[in-house]
């Protein structure tokens, strides 16, 4: 029976490998982040590959509970309800800079992403996703090994305290829901070569190749290989937290 499954953070970056993933089994999928045109763009990749496929986009940003459980309801009325869960949308803005040199505006849209986005986007699809209601379903958080007790990278300091609140709540949620057949699980890359780091303000080549310590970072299908793993599992087996790092990253070692 073909899943449902909702992706936060899924027009680039590992967001858009589990998708083109879970498209190769056939999954019906939702996908959102703030970029319309390139979850379009996605879509109609995944609709060209895969005969019959159904994908749904909404460009929202999921700051906004009211556009996100919107977006949901709107797309319930065609799906009904929503399997699996990939809270995967996240930021870092900021580093290489120290916190007091970040910008107020920056601590709030990464706070506002990685940690209120990640609650309401678990809220809504356990209330208008109708996963609570049917008492079955999986919840994949795309946290960080820079939530656990890592050697701190500097300029990382609201990052890595948003990780940790990740991995916090997925603890917490899944002793919540102990008694329904509703998995909470918890994904943490290492360093993995997407837009992530590029993206920070204040990158520059020198600090990004410091941070990266000359190892090969992952690319964003080896995590979607380890998310759809955990995704195969019966219902009798929750893989809880996977650890997915590059071989060579010292910072993990
Ligand atoms: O990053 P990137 P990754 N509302 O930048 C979306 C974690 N992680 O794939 O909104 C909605 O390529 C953004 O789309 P757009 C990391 O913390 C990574 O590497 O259109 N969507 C894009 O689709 C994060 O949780 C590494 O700009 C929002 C996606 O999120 C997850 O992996 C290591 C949004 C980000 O794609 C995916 O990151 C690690 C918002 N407010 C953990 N803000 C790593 N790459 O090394 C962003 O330990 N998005």
């Amino acid at each position: 029976e073909s899943q449902t499954v909702l992706i936060t953070g899924a027009s680039m970056g590992i967001g858009a490998a589990i998708a083109r993933r879970l498209a190769s089994e056939g999954a019906t999928l939702i996908l959102f982040a703030r970029s319309g045109d390139k979850l379009n763009a996605l879509a109609e990749e995944l609709k060209k590959t895969h005969e019959g496929l159904k994908v749904f986009t909404t460009a929202v940003d999921v700051q906004d509970h009211a556009a996100l459980s919107t977006a949901v309801k709107n797309i319930i009325e065609q799906v009904d309800h929503v399997d699996i869960l990939i809270n995967n949308a996240g930021l870092a803005i900021g580093a290489p800079n120290a916190f007091p040199d970040l910008k107020i505006q920056e601590i709030i849209t990464m706070t506002g992403t990685n940690i209120n986005g990640f609650m309401f986007a678990t809220y809504i699809v356990l209330n208008e996703g109708k996963m609570k209601e049917r008492g079955k379903g999986t919840i994949l958080n795309v946290t960080s090994t820079t939530g656990l007790e890592v050697p701190p990278f500097p300029g990382e300091a609201v990052y890595h305290a948003s990780k940790a609140c990740q991995e916090a709540f997925t603890n917490v949620l899944r002793t919540e829901l102990v008694g329904t057949d509703i998995k909470v699980l918890a994904l943490r890359p290492g360093v993995v070569a997407t837009n992530f780091h590029e993206q920070r303000v204040g990158y520059d080549k020198s600090s990004y190749d410091g941070f990266m310590q000359g190892f090969e970072p992952l690319v964003a299908p080896d995590v979607a290989e380890a998310a759809a793993f955990m995704l195969s599992q019966n219902d009798r087996i929750s893989v809880k937290a996977l650890d997915v790092v590059p071989t060579a990253q010292r910072s993990l070692q």
